[in-house]
């Protein structure tokens, strides 16, 4: 791996803002593709805070310092991310369910659907399924798309897909949902339309979506 990206993993590691969006920047300049700055030197890096924080070795604020610096290095990144003419193929209602405030997964997802010209409202994190329904009815959205990173909040995908049934809105939108804890067989147990692994084949799963 290239010295820059090892340390733009460290300094995600630490938390260090300031050292962050710098790499970022230097990497850039070097020509690293903006994907691989992503994936090897910040993602990667959440992942080993995760680990960490398994271990006992780091705590919920060394996690949020750290993903506080991603989300820095994140914005100095997105305008390379998001690229092209901006021409809406399809509207997405985006949030992390109700009781969950991981939102980096989701703010990827995020750019990576606008990347790829879909026209994208962000409901933020901590959605709760009325929250979802009111999108529905208000931006007349196609599709719904959910992320959770715990366990314990995953179950709120069922809660909205049956909160989107008893408001009669459910055949007027597809669902996909994803994050860490979330499987394919969740999907379809749930009755999502689809899931994604990632940000980059969420954006091949909406396409498939809407198409
Ligand atoms: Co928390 N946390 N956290 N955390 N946190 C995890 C998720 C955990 C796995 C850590 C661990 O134990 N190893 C664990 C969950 C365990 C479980 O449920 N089984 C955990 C816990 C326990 C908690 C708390 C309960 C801790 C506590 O308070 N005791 C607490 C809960 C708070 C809450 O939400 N109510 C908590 C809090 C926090 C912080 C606030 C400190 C911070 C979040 C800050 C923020 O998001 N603004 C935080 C962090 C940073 C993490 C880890 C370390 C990193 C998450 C991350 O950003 N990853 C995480 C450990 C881990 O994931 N290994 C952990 C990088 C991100 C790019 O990946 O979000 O997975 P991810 O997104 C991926 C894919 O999943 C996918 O695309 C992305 C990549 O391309 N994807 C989608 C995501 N959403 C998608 C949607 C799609 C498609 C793909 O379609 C719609």
């Amino acid at each position: 791996m290239e010295p820059i990206l090892d340390q733009l993993f460290n300094h995600v590691l630490n938390g260090e803002n300031k050292p962050v969006v710098e790499d970022v920047r230097q990497a850039l300049a070097s020509g690293i593709l903006p994907e691989r700055i992503l994936d090897e030197g910040m993602v990667a890096a959440m992942a080993e805070v995760g680990r960490l924080f398994e271990q006992g070795e780091y705590y919920v604020p060394e996690m949020l310092i750290a993903a506080r610096a991603m989300q820095n290095g994140l914005a100095e990144l997105k305008p390379h991310l998001v690229q092209g003419n901006y021409k809406p193929i399809a509207r997405v209602a985006l949030g992390t369910v109700k009781g969950d405030l991981h939102d980096i997964g989701k703010n990827l997802v995020s750019m990576m659907l606008q990347g790829a010209s879909f026209e994208v409202i962000d409901l933020g994190s901590d959605v709760a399924p009325e929250k979802f329904v009111a999108a529905v009815k208000e931006h007349a959205v196609d599709i719904i798309a959910m992320s959770a990173l715990l366990t314990t909040t995953m179950p709120f995908m069922a809660t909205t897909n049956e909160a989107l049934k008893t408001a009669g809105v459910r055949e007027k939108v597809k669902i996909m949902i994803g994050g860490a804890p979330v499987t394919e067989t969740y999907a379809r147990q749930i009755g999502a339309d689809g899931y994604s692994a990632d940000a980059s084949r969420a954006v091949t799963l909406a396409k498939a979506l809407v198409y």
